[in-house]
């Protein structure tokens, strides 16, 4: 239930209210995403709050040389290119606080990533006209598939770092995906390559049963 429909709200409890909406407000003019953050209940159906930081993953968390690293973005582009840490890092960088909501069941709040924004890898590669699906390809061997379209959203970003500090080797370093609206599964750390595809790839935990998308506010978690 909302405020607006509680009924009698009056005087400090009132004030009280108006003054953590006006905050959340202004919170959510900084962020360019989808707003998660403006929800009144922020947590989706099935999830529980945690504080730190899990690390998940199939057991294997490559050891990535940043001198020798390079990330490759290929298949239906105009341009495919191959970046180097410097290379990546050269270019526009972009900001995003986001929630992490994983298939496991926790959540957490407000995660402050730095990186390139989707939205600029795209201006860099241009997809063609049939490309509908991005698929990562991880050092790790892992893989997961978006649509095109989520890819896009401006909250996207392939993240360098974390709360100010660069993503630790655990948590995907030296370059991960974050894609915010999803369950945390599309998020591939250790990225090795972005392909750009007309058809859908399901991913490695896609094929083993994972919903195709992992939309948490509809609990998209296992596949019928
Ligand atoms: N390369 C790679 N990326 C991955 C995974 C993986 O095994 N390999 N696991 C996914 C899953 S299931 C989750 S919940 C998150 C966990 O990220 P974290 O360890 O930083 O919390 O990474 C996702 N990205
Ligand atoms: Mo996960």
């Amino acid at each position: 239930m909302s405020d607006e429909d509680k009924p009698e709200l009056t005087g400090k409890i009132k004030e009280k209210l108006i003054a953590s909406k006006e905050k959340t407000a202004e919170a959510g003019r900084h962020l360019t995403g989808r707003p998660d953050l403006k929800r009144e209940n922020r947590l989706p159906p099935g999830q529980h709050l945690v504080e730190k930081w899990p690390v998940l993953d199939l057991g294997v968390q490559p050891d990535l040389d940043p001198q020798t690293w390079k990330m490759r973005i290929e298949g239906l582009v105009e341009k495919e290119i191959i970046l180097s840490l410097a290379d990546f890092m050269a270019l526009p960088q972009s900001r995003s606080v986001s929630d992490i909501h994983c298939v496991t069941t926790w959540s957490r709040y407000d995660n402050q990533w730095d990186g390139v924004s989707s939205r600029s890898i795209l201006d860099l590669v241009r997809p063609k006209a049939d490309a509908r699906h991005v698929i990562f390809h991880a050092y790790d061997g892992y893989t997961t598939n978006i649509s095109l379209d989520v890819f896009a959203e401006p909250d996207v970003l392939l993240a360098h770092s974390w709360e100010g500090k660069p993503l630790t080797r655990e948590h995907g370093g030296p370059v991960r995906a974050i894609v915010p609206q999803w369950y945390f599964w599309k998020s591939a750390k250790w990225i090795r390559r972005i392909e750009f595809s007309a058809t859908d790839k399901p991913g490695f935990w896609e094929e083993r049963g994972y919903h195709n998308e992992a939309d948490p506010w509809r609990e998209q978690r296992y596949s019928e």
